[in-house]
């Protein structure tokens, strides 16, 4: 089972060399892998007006599915990608509606 490397949290103001990881500075566009029945990074970070793509690193379907019902990716099959562009500053609570075992994971939207 490969492990999920992500420290969590967006206290941590490390580096930029990922400019799509989370932190505390807001990014144009973030992407978040799903895997290992987890979403990861769990919190990412976009400016208003930014987007972020997930993508299903699972061989088991998986959605991404806000609490609020500002998006909803549907069932993603392995390798399929869903894109969602925010124009609202927030934070977006989501899950997958699948496997309520999973985490809930964030999308906080802000410049
Ligand atoms: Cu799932």
């Amino acid at each position: 089972m490969a492990s999920v490397l992500f420290l969590g949290a967006c206290g941590k103001s490390g580096n930029s060399t990922n400019p799509t990881s989370s932190g505390n500075t807001p990014v144009a566009a973030a992407n978040v892998s799903i895997e290992n029945f987890a979403f990861s990074p769990a919190t990412v970070h976009v400016k208003i007006g930014g987007s972020v793509t997930w993508t299903n690193k699972d061989a088991t379907p998986h959605t991404a599915t806000d609490l609020g019902g500002a998006f909803d990716s549907g069932s993603l099959a392995v390798d399929q990608t869903f894109k969602k562009t925010f124009a609202t500053a927030g934070t977006y609570t989501y899950h997958c509606t699948i496997h309520s075992m999973m985490a809930n994971a964030t999308v906080v939207v802000g410049n």
